[in-house]
């Protein structure tokens, strides 16, 4: 399915146009947004060739750019703060991985990344955006990609169809790993360009095959709730690039080069040509790529209420089998499935971050007031709470005012 259609004007990217406008004085040439997503299941399956199944939220974060005839880049971004920080000027033929870090770093990176590629024209770039940051909502991928799309149009690519931009997708995760030095897999960077909305992807990262799932949570009385713990982990990196190099030996041993060749039915024989430490990693690879093989199913028969059950299992399996979890994500889950949601999971990498939970419309109000109470009572931050609709991938806004 192509992906063509310009998202909606966003409020990031007006933000981004109108601060463009402050820091140069003159109207952006175009702004480009890509959004975050939810990940309904399929979580670490993406960097042993599993399946995963996320889709975008509508929030987004801007590029308003202009394009220059050298190749300078600079780049200034509004502030959660609402003031406008720049980044130093920088050249992209001088470009070399740990130069600018932070928030900087995503877009170096991916103008670094188009320069192996041969284009190198620079760019005046303004960012905005609404994505939460730290929530394991992708927001670094969402950096990623509206400025990729941004500096392609600027080098006369403009408009990718829907296997170009798993293509880019490739380009924007060879950022974050190469660039950033973080080894996620290309789960977040597929999401935010290829999703389509009203429907979730299903990607096998195996083979790069991609289905686009209806998925109209609304239309049968369901939300998918997210709930932003806001509980940010300092280990969260060094515990993924952990977990990474542990699944990477596993796979040596098994002498594959993706996890997903495995069935339930061949567990066991899996399990047993491993060392007892890289069990319970395994394990959770295989269960969750079937998992998310009878979420597809589910969706498609459109039972979206019998999906529940295997979001629940998800989570019990990232807790406990490949320890990515949080005690506050715990208590999220546990707090939502109390109060009468019809599954609940961890989404994204984990150790903090976001939860998300398949809430029946009329249980809606009764599972937000006890995450409430529940955090107040255990003396924690109160929950970010929103419903997950999910939105259009990334692309040129249509206009912006
Ligand atoms: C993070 C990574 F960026 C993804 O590639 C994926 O591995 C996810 O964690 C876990 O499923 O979002």
């Amino acid at each position: 399915m192509n992906n063509t259609a310009p998202p909606e004007t966003s409020d990031a990217a007006r933000l981004a146009a109108a601060s463009f406008r402050t820091v140069h004085g003159e109207a952006p040439e175009g702004v480009w947004a890509a959004p975050g997503r939810v990940n309904l299941v399929g979580e670490h399956t993406d960097y042993s060739g599993g399946y995963v199944l996320p889709f975008a939220l509508p929030h987004r974060t801007a590029v308003a750019a202009r394009f220059r005839d050298d190749t300078t880049l600079t780049v200034a971004t509004l502030g959660s703060d609402r003031r406008i920080q720049h980044a130093p000027p920088m050249r992209v033929p001088d470009l070399t991985p740990g130069t600018p870090t932070g928030w900087a770093a995503y877009v170096a990176g991916v103008a670094w990344v188009l320069r192996e590629l041969g284009m190198s024209r620079g760019a005046d770039l303004v960012l905005a955006g609404d994505v939460p940051t730290g929530a394991g909502l992708s927001s670094s991928a969402a950096l990623e990609c509206a400025t990729a799309l941004a500096l392609l149009a600027g080098n006369g690519h403009a408009d990718p169809d829907d296997d170009e931009r798993a293509t880019i997708a490739g380009w924007a995760q060879r950022a974050e790993n190469e660039f950033v030095g973080v080894p996620t897999g290309v789960l977040d960077q597929t999401a935010s360009l290829c999703c389509v909305g009203g429907h979730v992807l299903f990607l096998d990262t195996g083979s790069g095959r991609r289905e686009q799932v209806p998925f109209d949570a609304a239309a049968t009385g369901l939300t998918v709730l997210v709930i932003d713990t806001r509980a940010r982990h300092r280990h969260s990196e060094s515990g993924y690039a952990d977990r990474r190099r542990s699944i990477d030996h596993a796979m040596r041993l098994l002498g594959t080069g993706s996890l997903g060749e495995f069935d339930r039915p061949r567990l066991p024989d899996v399990l047993a040509a491993l060392p007892e430490e890289s069990r319970p990693l395994v394990r959770h690879v295989v269960t969750e790529n079937a998992r998310v093989l009878s979420v597809v199913r589910l969706l498609r028969q459109g039972r979206y209420a019998d999906i529940g059950s295997a979001l629940d299992a998800s989570h019990d399996s990232l807790r406990d089998d490949f320890r990515v979890s949080s005690p506050e994500l715990d208590l999220a889950v546990d707090l939502a499935r109390s109060a009468g949601a019809l599954g609940a999971r961890m989404t994204g990498g984990g150790f903090g971050g976001s939860a998300i939970a398949l809430v029946p419309d009329d249980a809606r109000a009764s599972v937000e007031s006890a995450l409430r109470r529940g955090f107040r009572d255990a003396r924690l931050r109160p929950p970010r709470l929103f419903p997950a609709v999910p939105s259009p991938g990334a692309g040129r806004c249509a206009a912006t005012p």
